[in-house]
């Protein structure tokens, strides 16, 4: 049986959590993300934030039953004022909301975008086996190569220092500068391989451009959005072991398929990496490379599921999110693929699944026992699937007990999130709706109670940027 099997991980106390944002009360399809086909596709349709926020609290339900430990971060609160006001609007906050309506509405979308909720972009973090101080490290990403993603981290550092501010487990460190050459998009492009949770793991950087060489590789259409000198500003500071520490380039010509993350297009789990052929730039000398470094480390054998392009092209992979599933190990050992509803849609994902199943891509070994399909349609509209919404910590048994809030996911938590998103969230939005101020005052009140439900503090609605 394959690696991704050891359920020993349980007992040593160390599991992989998994960390969602809730999704925020005023998710739009403002078509904010260039290189994004499905943020593009969907601009100024209606939303509904009820529904979405359901359906990521479902997910969410769905892996706490089967033992995994589930948290949940916060919306960050929206619209962000404060930032609204640094950049020259002033009066009211009603005369702040119409005045940015009327002069940029793309500028007052990007202050009420809920895109923290891919929680997958919040951070990099590196577990404590990894580092050289022996504490989990988060670096929050600065996402700086889009304005409305750039306003994130400003409110995601307080937040992540507010659950993790135990610091004889926990180092939060800020952002990096928001430098063109820095640009950082945290876990979405990070992954880390090892056959058992508590053992030092490679971890896996990925990048889509060199950030100090403009006459490298790039892709043409659209943009590469983290940068070689960032992942590596992350592992340095994350006090990482350079001998298991890998950086690699993104094919450009996935990022110009639509692939704006490398989660769009692999996913490793303990032991197992599945990956499409274009993933990775110059794929088989990282692949062969990988997996000689995974067996000098650990005397077993990495297994890599590679989906050709003749089986699912790049533009399939991009439709169906296939990539973008969670590959996770419950708490009896099992190792379950949840992938997006749209994998059935796409026939040549389908085919895919069915193949990956039986373990025709990984030498008969079958690496998964289930596959569960997921109904995320709210959040796939905006380029966002299961594997985007969730920030994988993994933790031990101490370190878990030192993480702050009401935010571990049980059924009381789970009825009281269900009845606050029923009492506040709208069951639609238009681009247009985003100008009625009254929208912001529903909004930070819904963050208000829920600041009470979760015991976390979620900051002033009216800081100052
Ligand atoms: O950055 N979409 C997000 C989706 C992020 C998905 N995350 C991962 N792959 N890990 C993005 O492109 C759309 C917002 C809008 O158009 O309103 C958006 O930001």
């Amino acid at each position: 049986m394959s690696d991704t099997r050891s359920g020993t991980d349980f007992e040593a106390g160390f599991v992989e959590c998994q960390f969602d944002s809730l999704v925020g009360p005023t998710h739009n399809y403002a078509g904010l993300a260039f290189g994004n086909v499905a943020s593009e596709r969907h601009r100024a349709q209606a939303s509904n934030p009820r529904l979405a926020a359901r359906q990521g609290l479902e997910k969410m339900w769905q892996v706490a039953s089967w033992g995994v430990p589930q948290a949940i971060l916060p919306p960050l609160v929206r619209p962000q004022l404060g930032w609204l006001r640094h950049l020259g609007f002033s009066g009211s906050n009603a005369e702040v909301i119409r005045h940015a309506a009327a002069t940029d509405p793309a500028l007052l979308a990007a202050a009420y975008s809920a895109s923290s909720m891919w929680a997958a972009n919040a951070a990099t973090v590196s577990p404590s086996p990894d580092t050289n101080d022996g504490r989990l490290h988060l670096t929050p990403a600065n996402l700086a190569s889009s304005l409305h993603r750039s306003l994130e981290s400003h409110d995601m550092e307080p937040l992540l220092r507010a659950i993790f501010a135990d610091e004889t487990n926990f180092c939060v460190h800020p952002p990096l500068p928001a430098a063109v050459a820095l640009t950082d998009e945290g876990a979405a492009n990070h992954t880390r391989l090892a056959p058992e949770f508590h053992l030092p793991g490679i971890e896996l950087f990925v990048f889509g451009r060199h950030g100090l060489d403009s006459q490298s590789l790039q892709p043409r259409r659209y943009p590469a959005r983290q940068t070689l000198q960032a992942s590596q500003a992350v592992a340095r500071r994350h006090g990482l072991n350079e001998a298991l520490t890998c950086f690699v380039q993104q094919n450009p010509a996935g990022i110009d398929a639509g692939v704006f993350h490398n989660d769009v297009i692999s996913v490793g789990h303990l032991g197992l990496l599945l990956v499409h052929e274009d993933a990775f730039l110059d794929q088989p000398q990282v692949l062969d490379r990988l997996r000689e470094r995974y067996e000098r480390q650990y005397d077993r054998t990495l297994s890599v599921a590679e989906i050709p392009a003749a089986s699912l092209s790049l533009a399939d992979a991009v439709q169906s999110y296939l990539f973008n599933s969670q590959i996770l190990t419950t708490a009896d050992g099992k190792v379950v693929l949840v992938c997006p509803h749209e994998c059935d849609n796409v026939l040549a994902a389908r085919e895919t699944m069915d193949r990956l199943l039986a373990g025709e891509f990984t030498k008969g070994e079958r690496p998964f026992d289930a596959v569960k399909t997921m109904d995320l349609r709210q959040s796939m509209n905006n380029g966002g699937g299961p594997a985007c919404l969730r920030l994988r910590v993994l933790l031990n048994q101490k370190q878990r007990e030192a993480v702050r809030g009401r935010i571990w996911l049980n059924a009381s938590l789970y009825h009281d999130l269900q009845a606050w998103i029923d009492c506040h969230y709208p069951e639609q939005l238009e681009p247009m709706d985003l100008a009625d101020p009254e929208l912001a005052v529903r909004s930070w009140a819904a963050l208000q109670e829920l600041e009470q439900i979760i015991e976390v503090p979620l900051g002033n609605v009216n800081a100052k940027w």
